[in-house]
């Protein structure tokens, strides 16, 4: 008789700020997290020198990274799951989230690295020299507003370039950097034989292969055809030279790309198991929050904050402020992301010398309304701001507990206007990321957007996310029924007992509250009036 194994599935979650792994474990019903581990690049990498995983800023729009670095940390993470008491011979896939946009630029030499690469040595110490440019721009950037201008111009306007690709030209997209890089070092450009997302290029780490990108991550890059999900060649040809042959090949987000190569094998005793197509960190988190179905949206607050959902068809926002994403399940997915997060907020707090704890309790018992704060800390990418630096209305004299009330106000209210493009009635949320622990921030929340908001038992939903896509994929590839309802169950159910009510008093405060601030976002942005009588009358 031969024994029955219980497969295992693992996810990474290559962020900003660290590199997440988790594993799962399926039999049936019968479904588990049973292994989780987190490293911060800062403290576990610190001779990269990076500051919440960005390398020194010297200008306040560019924002960089480095590829070494996330090649070092995966090797650690690796060497982390192989030292656990993990069974690694029931590992069946693996797969991966990591953050979109950025790109990473590798000489001829990489076809032959990716290869080749030795067991007795680290990884890190054989892949240096394939690199075409050390550092990689991130989705931090903001440095690229002339080139989005010229791509929306050469390929015929916003709306052309929005309706193909599903956004307009937004400078974090790797579209905007890749010209900016050719403009800038036509050298270094032209010796760039492979331009990797950040997601292709650690699954070509661990499969020995040039990896595929797929729909989810390509379509973060104005580059891709939402329709035909290949490369558009009027947008290629408006990016730079000779660019349809640095780009990867897409393919779908289920596709194997290859199995675990020999380095991770012989090095840390891997089997060869499946390596599955990686993908952007939002497309991950959909899966991971179980928006397999239309109709319901995930907030997720962590480096970055996103309000996002999955799409039947791709409804293209003819505001400009959003996203159309592929989704992993071959659907499409609406989204909107706002700079200023986790780091805002832990700037806020920090500057009152406040704990989490504190700073809970500074929105536990303070009202909203006592004036507004347009939390612009760094450049914000919705609305676009390009300078920099908090707008303030009405707010003199405000204590440290006001500070943190408006901020947290803020952030939801303009996370609640600005998805509205996407046209989805929004009665449940599901919060997702490192912030969605705090509880006075969801109930924040749930009263903005008047929903309910659940909590979700795996955090990291991009990992979670990844771990769930590689199970999904090695079905599919099995011939096996792979829905997506049956591969997320009893991962993803929010926890019912963690849902919060919107208060109603709450609710009819912020909707006028809401008014308000649109009025001092259009003024802060030179496109409305004054808002000085609105926000007078908040506090009469
Ligand atoms: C999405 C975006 C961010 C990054 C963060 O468009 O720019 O959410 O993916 O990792």
């Amino acid at each position: 008789m031969t024994e029955h194994v219980v497969p295992l599935y693992l996810g990474l979650d290559s962020s900003t700020q660290s590199l997440t792994a988790i594993v799962i474990a399926v039999e049936g019903a019968e479904r588990h997290v049973v292994f989780e581990s987190s490293l911060a690049f800062d403290e576990a990498l610190p001779r990269y020198g990076t500051t919440h995983g960005v390398l020194p800023r010297p200008d306040q729009h560019v924002a960089t990274s480095s590829p070494l670095m996330w090649a070092e940390a995966l090797d650690l993470m690796m060497a982390r799951v192989a030292g656990s008491s993990l069974d690694l011979r029931r590992l069946a896939a693996i797969s991966g989230s990591a953050q979109q946009h950025g790109s990473v630029y590798l000489n001829a030499a990489w076809w032959r690295m990716a290869r080749a690469i030795e067991t007795s040595r680290p990884l890190v110490e054989q892949i240096g020299a394939a690199f075409a440019r050390e550092e990689s721009p991130i989705w931090m950037d903001s440095s690229t507003s002339d080139e989005c201008a010229e791509i929306t111009a050469a390929v015929g306007g916003e709306d052309a370039l929005a309706r193909r690709t599903g956004s307009r030209a937004f400078e974090r997209f790797t579209g905007p950097q890749i010209r900016r890089f050719f403009k800038r070092s036509p050298e270094r450009y032209r010796a760039t034989a492979r331009i990797h997302l950040v997601s292709s290029f650690l699954a070509s780490l661990l499969s020995g292969n040039d990896a595929p990108v797929d729909p989810g991550d390509a379509s973060g890059m104005n580059l891709m055809d939402l329709a035909s999900q290949d490369w558009w060649p009027k947008a290629v040809d408006a990016t730079a030279p000779g660019l349809r042959e640095k780009l990867p090949s897409i393919r779908p987000s289920t596709a194997v790309v290859g199995t675990l190569s020999p380095y991770w094998q012989r090095r840390y005793g891997f089997p060869p198991a499946k390596v599955i197509a990686w993908s952007g960190d939002n497309p991950c988190s959909l899966i991971g929050t179980g928006l397999v179905t239309e109709g319901r949206v995930a907030v997720s607050l962590g480096t970055s904050d996103t309000v996002f959902g999955l799409m039947r068809e791709p409804r293209v926002d003819g505001t400009g402020t959003g996203h159309v994403f592929g989704a992993p399940t071959g659907d499409f997915m609406g989204l909107t992301c706002f700079l200023n997060g986790s780091l805002a907020r832990e700037r806020v707090r920090n500057q009152f010398g406040m704990d989490w704890v504190a700073f809970a309790r500074a929105l536990d018992t303070t009202a909203p309304g006592r004036g507004i704060v347009l939390p612009w800390f760094e450049p914000e990418i919705t609305p676009a701001v390009p300078i920099p630096g908090a707008r303030r209305y009405g707010m003199a004299n405000a204590g440290p507990d006001v500070e943190v009330r408006a901020l947290v106000d803020a952030q939801m209210m303009a996370m609640a206007l600005h998805s509205r493009w996407m046209g989805v009635e929004i009665e449940r949320i599901h919060a997702t990321g490192g912030a969605a622990a705090n509880r006075s921030i969801l109930q924040t929340m749930a009263d903005v957007f008047g929903a309910a908001v659940y909590q979700l038992e795996v955090r990291n939903s991009a990992a979670l996310g990844a771990a769930l896509r590689a199970m999904q994929g090695d079905l599919a590839s099995r011939g096996l029924a792979a829905y997506w309802d049956d591969v997320v169950r009893g991962f993803v159910e929010p926890v019912a007992a963690t849902r919060l009510e919107p208060d109603s008093r709450r609710r009819r405060f912020y909707r006028e509250l809401m008014r308000v601030y649109e009025a001092c976002e259009a003024h802060a942005l030179g496109r409305g009036p004054d808002p000085e009588p609105l926000v007078r009358q908040l506090s009469s």
